[in-house]
């Protein structure tokens, strides 16, 4: 690594670190109060379990956790607490490396993203961060607005195209968000942009109707571009906690997503709910977010994140 990635690689540390300040301090310092008692015992364990629910890890992966934690225990005979953090902090860094998949935008032409999710849980400030990374990395981009539902919801994605500086794909509010999406992909192959981000909008995942309305849309994209949406990325809210992975479930269900990004991680102090997603959902992680503005995503990386948070 040349010294000027070495300091971005660093930049970036800071960022996440700060950006999950929440659940360091929740989470880590329960922690470590927690593994100041230096007796390693039944309550230790109870205690430990306690953390780790209460931070939103779950019940299924605390349980599965202590498990592999205290299995470790007894096969290597950990008596201190500083071994059993260390455990636990790779125990931890195992699930989630299982889900660390970063997006790979592979030469198809163009590339087109799906991002799908609740009301709310930040589509489109996660659409506008990721078009200004595609850029950075040389690509091109084009937005379309397929939210034809919300009011404002195409001005909003317009001012974000303008900041971001990239065109943006619309039509009339009320419109059929099929039909924003045909006129997006003959756009884009007709400008022969590389990548295409579908924005939608928010919607129940209990509604049967809604969700006929995206596999539409699935279909409509791979009329136009065969094999089209190749990217269908959920954006979960992580304050949303454990109702995120059942929404999670039922769109998976209905969809089949690909990828998924967890956004506000920088609004919660129960950070611990990457790790729930993680081991239960079995979907890769691509992005997390960490703020309002368009350099709070980043990609998802397993090792910084156990760093940041523990
Ligand atoms: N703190 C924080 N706020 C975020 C993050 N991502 C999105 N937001 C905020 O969440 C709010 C909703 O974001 P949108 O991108 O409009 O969400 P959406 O899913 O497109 O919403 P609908 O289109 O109404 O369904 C905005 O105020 C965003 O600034 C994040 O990572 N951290
Ligand atoms: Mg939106």
């Amino acid at each position: 690594m040349n010294s000027k990635n070495h300091s971005a690689q660093k930049g970036l540390f800071h960022r996440l670190k700060a950006g999950l300040s929440k659940t360091q301090s929740y989470f880590g310092q329960n922690l470590e109060r927690l593994l100041r008692k230096k007796k390693i015992d039944q309550e230790f364990i109870q205690d430990l379990e306690e953390v780790l629910i209460t931070a939103d890890i779950g019940f299924k992966s605390a349980m599965d956790l202590i498990d592999r934690v205290q299995g470790e225990l007894t096969r290597r005979q950990l008596t201190d607490s500083t071994a059993v953090q260390g455990q636990l902090k790779e125990e931890i860094y195992k699930i989630l490396r299982e889900q660390e998949r970063p997006l790979e935008i592979s030469d198809t032409f163009p590339f087109v993203i799906m991002v799908i999710g609740v009301n709310g849980s930040g589509k489109t400030t996660t659409i506008a961060k990721m078009a200004r990374k595609i850029k950075h990395e040389g690509r091109s981009v084009l937005l379309v607005a397929a939210d034809t539902f919300r009011a404002a919801a195409i001005e909003q994605l317009e001012i974000w195209g303008r900041r971001v500086g990239t065109d943006v794909i619309k039509q009339r509010q009320g419109g059929d968000p099929s039909a924003v999406v045909y006129d997006g992909l003959h756009a884009a192959k007709a400008r022969n942009l590389d990548t295409v981000i579908i924005d939608t909008a928010g919607r129940l995942h209990t509604k049967a109707n809604l969700m006929e309305e995206l596999k539409k849309v699935c279909r409509v994209a791979n009329r136009v571009v065969p094999g089209a949406p190749h990217e269908i990325l959920l954006v979960l809210d992580a304050t949303t906690g454990q109702n995120g992975l059942a929404q999670a479930r039922l769109f998976h269900e209905a969809l089949g997503v690909t990828g998924i990004a967890v956004t506000k991680m920088d609004g919660t102090s129960r950070g611990g709910i990457l790790v729930a997603i993680s081991r239960e959902l079995m979907i890769p992680l691509r992005y997390i977010g960490i703020g309002e503005a368009m350099d709070d995503l980043i990609e998802f990386d397993a090792r910084a994140f156990v760093d940041a948070i523990l």
